[in-house]
């Protein structure tokens, strides 16, 4: 950033899906900022003082200048506008997509039904480590007795959970998410690599927002045990998506936002 880049403060939490996204923005468009560390795990994201940067309770958030910048698209718009970046046309729709993507209902489905899922690998380590998220209705029961004045946030916070637990109750339920993403990867991701960008990205030599979005999938994807069923084994599925993951390993910005090792039982 020009000027000022050093009153752009981030609050990330360092396992999330959102935040890696933004994360690998940052990077990516070198943007000078400090880092706060939100413990999701902890549910630090509904304490009263984050609650007043983000009432959405969740992360990221990031502040500016005074301004308060909610949410992970919001926030890459708002740094590109800020930096004077141009928007690729055809990333940009692509990126609009792969938003919409179920990753979130994937992560805690897998996190619930991990053991009934065969095609998860590592199914013990990744429910223990995303268990702690399974008491996010009980938390906010108690935040708000003990906070009434923030009621609003943290009803509209509980609806919002509710609704999402309604969405993956089921293996079935989580099966078809999967399946999104399948068809996803074999109707537009692997097709378009296996016909050429003319680069090592979606749209040739740029890394564009939507490799971006799509960079913190596939490392969601890896985390969760599913980089095997998704595009790996003997079959070598998709060896184009696959070798796009190879070449995001190797990238840097990658490598230090995005990558976070299940730890061995
Ligand atoms: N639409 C939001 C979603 C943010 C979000 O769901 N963040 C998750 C972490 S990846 C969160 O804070 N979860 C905590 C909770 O739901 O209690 C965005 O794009 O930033």
């Amino acid at each position: 950033m020009a000027s000022g880049d050093q009153e752009v403060t981030l609050y990330t939490s360092v396992g999330s899906y959102w935040s890696q996204m933004v994360r690998l923005a940052l990077a990516e468009k070198d943007v000078a900022h400090k880092t706060v560390e939100v413990d999701i795990m902890n549910y630090k994201h509904y304490d009263p003082e984050y609650v007043a940067i983000n009432p959405a309770c969740e992360v990221p958030a990031l502040s500016h200048k005074g301004k308060n910048i909610c949410g992970s698209q919001e926030i890459i718009d708002y740094v590109d506008q800020l930096k004077g970046l141009k928007k690729h046309d055809e990333a940009e729709k692509l990126r609009q997509k792969l938003v919409k993507l179920p990753i979130p209902e994937i992560t805690i489905g897998v996190a619930r039904h991990a053991r009934n899922i065969e095609e998860v690998q590592g199914a013990k380590e990744i429910e223990n480590i995303l268990s702690a998220l399974f008491e996010r209705q009980a938390t906010l029961k108690e935040r708000l007795a003990k906070y009434p004045k923030l009621s609003s946030a943290y009803h509209g916070k509980l609806k919002q959970v509710m609704d999402f637990e309604g969405r993956v109750k089921t293996v079935k339920e989580v099966r078809k998410y999967l399946g999104d993403i399948s068809s996803f990867l074999d109707k537009v991701i692997e097709p378009m690599l296996a016909k050429g960008t003319g680069g090592d990205w979606l749209f040739g030599s740029d890394f564009t927002n939507a490799d971006i979005v799509l960079a913190a999938l596939l490392a969601r994807i890896s985390f969760l045990g599913l980089a095997e069923y998704y595009w790996g084994g003997e079959t070598d599925k998709r060896p184009n998506v696959k070798a796009y993951f190879n070449r995001l390993c190797d990238r840097s910005s990658f490598k230090q936002e995005c990558v976070i090792t299940v730890p061995k039982p």
